[in-house]
């Protein structure tokens, strides 16, 4: 489901509640979609404690595991959950994202511009391709994620 790794690959991204909230879903997809890539599925969702603890089980043990875990989940606003596909989208997403502490994303980079605190960083995106593959899988089924063709000239002839 993640694609093939090194090729046309395919990675999650999802908006955080915090990013959500700050009128920031449009500047992200915007800038994933005019580097070039494909958005393949998209969702609005709160996801369920399980849910957010699966997707964030590496963390377990963390002290900022609950509160994390309470971020995603409390439904103040919704994550928007997106599968994006291109050459590689999993390693330059995360280029697009920056580093996960603000102080250390570059300007211009999405953390970089748009955030200043390591647990409201407004946005995730997969680290590797595994976590791709788990990820797609725990927040889509299948056939939630659209194969299509970038079209041509005549949709707007
Ligand atoms: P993400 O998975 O959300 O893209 O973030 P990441 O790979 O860049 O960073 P990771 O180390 O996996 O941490 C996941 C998320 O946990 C929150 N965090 N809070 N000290 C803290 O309060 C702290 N450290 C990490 C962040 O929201 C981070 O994105």
């Amino acid at each position: 489901i993640a694609g093939v790794p090194g090729g046309i690959e395919r990675t999650f991204i999802a908006v955080k509640p915090d990013g959500t909230q700050r009128f920031l879903i449009g500047e992200i997809i915007k800038r994933f979609e005019t580097k070039g890539y494909k958005l393949v599925a998209i969702k609005a969702i709160v996801p369920s404690r399980t849910l957010a603890e699966k997707h964030y089980e590496d963390l377990k043990g963390r002290p900022f595991f609950n509160g994390l875990v309470k971020y995603m989940t409390s439904g103040a606003a919704p994550v928007i959950a997106m599968v994006w596909e291109g050459k590689d989208v999993i390693r330059q997403g995360r280029r697009l994202i920056g580093a996960t502490n603000p102080l250390e994303a570059q300007p211009g980079t999405i953390r970089g511009d748009f955030c200043i605190s390591v647990g409201r960083n407004i946005i995730h995106g997969s680290d590797s391709f595994e976590s791709a593959e788990k990820e797609i899988g725990l927040w889509f089924g299948k056939s939630e994620v659209i194969e299509w063709e970038f079209g041509n000239a005549e949709w707007v002839t």
